[in-house]
């Protein structure tokens, strides 16, 4: 988190990390369509024309928080990965400064690989910018709850949170528990950070 005590301001990046095709574009959408105008800026993309991400999604958001007894202006900077593994480069440049990461998995279950090498993939990344994996603010998203051939929560959380992280079940492209999650994850950034503003 960087903070500019002069300019009374607070700034929060965070990362949807997670396989291809698990929903981490969906979510920043959703996200994005929830919030008013006035305080999101313009949604960015750059992708492939076969319709995954090449290298990031990314929009700003700026609200505004009482804190010891003065008002601090929040900006929050979301951002997605490429899951795709190739991408590994791109991947280690979006986390850089990184506050906090959801971690959108996918359900299905032919998909559980895929998940269990992104969920490495992250503590690796984490790891080389000096971040303890154990501490790190991170909240795990178990998405596409609405399709019929998923693999049960507990085998999901044994594989993919074996931390126990705060986590939900999720339908990106309906919305459901993309909030929720995003403001999970902003709480756990503020817990971690809070010895800054005692
Ligand atoms: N059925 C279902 N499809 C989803 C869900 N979330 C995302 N998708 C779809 O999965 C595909 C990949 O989603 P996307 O957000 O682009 O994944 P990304 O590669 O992680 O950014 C798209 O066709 C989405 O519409 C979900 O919760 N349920
Ligand atoms: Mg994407």
């Amino acid at each position: 988190m960087r903070v500019n005590f002069q300019k009374k301001e607070m700034i929060m990046k965070i990362v949807y990390f997670g396989p291809s095709q698990g929903g981490k574009t969906t979510n920043l959408q959703q996200v994005h369509s929830h919030l008013s105008p006035e305080v999101k800026g313009r949604f960015m993309s750059i992708n492939t024309q076969e319709d995954r991400t090449l290298f990031f999604d990314f929009f700003d958001v700026t609200t505004s928080a009482k804190i010891r007894g003065g008002r601090i202006k929040i900006r929050f900077e979301l951002y997605t990965v490429p899951g795709q593994v190739k991408y590994e480069e791109t991947r280690r440049l979006v986390m850089k400064g990184a506050d906090g990461v959801v971690f959108v998995s996918d359900s299905q279950d032919d998909k559980l690989a895929e998940n269990i090498y992104s969920r490495a993939d992250l503590d690796e990344v984490l790891m080389h910018y000096r971040q303890d994996p154990k501490t790190f603010p991170t909240v795990i998203q178990y998405n596409k709850q609405d399709l019929p051939n998923i693999t049960p929560l507990d085998k999901l959380r044994k594989a993919i949170n074996p931390r126990n992280n705060p986590d939900f079940r999720s339908v990106a492209i309906k919305g459901y528990n993309v909030m929720e999650t995003l403001n999970k994850l902003s709480s756990e950034i503020i817990r971690v950070n809070r010895k800054r503003f005692a």
